[in-house]
């Protein structure tokens, strides 16, 4: 499991918790991938196309055997699996699964770009990220998306809605 990434989850269609339950379990029951650790879950107002319900967000880090396609392959598969309709975009969904960070590579293909493009400025993925993200990764994460400290969101519109560690938030394997 030579590879690390950080994986983004929201959700705010139906039972939201089990949704990203749902999903984490099935990211987690390939053998390729170990779950290292995953944030609080945060209740968050939607950003892009706001005329929707609130959506529920959590960052999970895992380790990885799978390349960035074959990582992005599983989270797409997963998407369907639990119902994800692409109808409109920034639209409301059961499940939206997305690869942040891999290792700390830069990668730009047809259907990958690493980092995310547009993570920095999401307070639903900062914010869960920066709870469980390495100093390290977090800062190289910041330079390759060309941003200085002041431009990072603040926490508006993010809300804790189940602590880490609180009653049955799902924990890394082994601990
Ligand atoms: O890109 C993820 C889907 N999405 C979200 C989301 O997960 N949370 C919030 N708060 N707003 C969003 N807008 C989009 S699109």
């Amino acid at each position: 499991m030579e590879n690390q990434a950080f994986i983004s989850l929201g959700s705010n269609i139906g039972n939201r918790y089990d949704y990203l339950k749902n999903a984490v379990q099935r990211l987690i029951n390939y053998p390729e991938i170990v779950l290292v650790n995953c944030s609080s879950i945060y209740e968050t107002d939607p950003v892009g196309y706001e005329d929707q319900d609130l959506f529920l967000n959590m960052v999970i880090h895992i380790r990885t055997s799978c390349s960035a396609e074959k990582l992005l392959d599983i989270c797409l598969k997963t998407e369907q699996e639990l119902g994800r309709k692409r109808d409109i975009r920034w639209g409301p969904r059961t499940i939206d699964v997305d690869i942040l960070l891999y290792n700390q590579e830069n990668i730009t293909t047809e259907k990958l770009i690493v980092p995310h493009p547009r993570m920095i400025e999401r307070p639903f993925v900062i914010i869960p990220l920066l709870e469980i993200c390495p100093e390290e990764i977090f800062y190289y994460m910041k330079k390759a998306n060309g941003a200085s400290l002041s431009e990072l969101p603040n926490s508006e519109g993010v809300r804790i809605w189940k602590l880490k560690n609180g009653e049955d938030v799902f924990e890394p394997i082994g601990s």
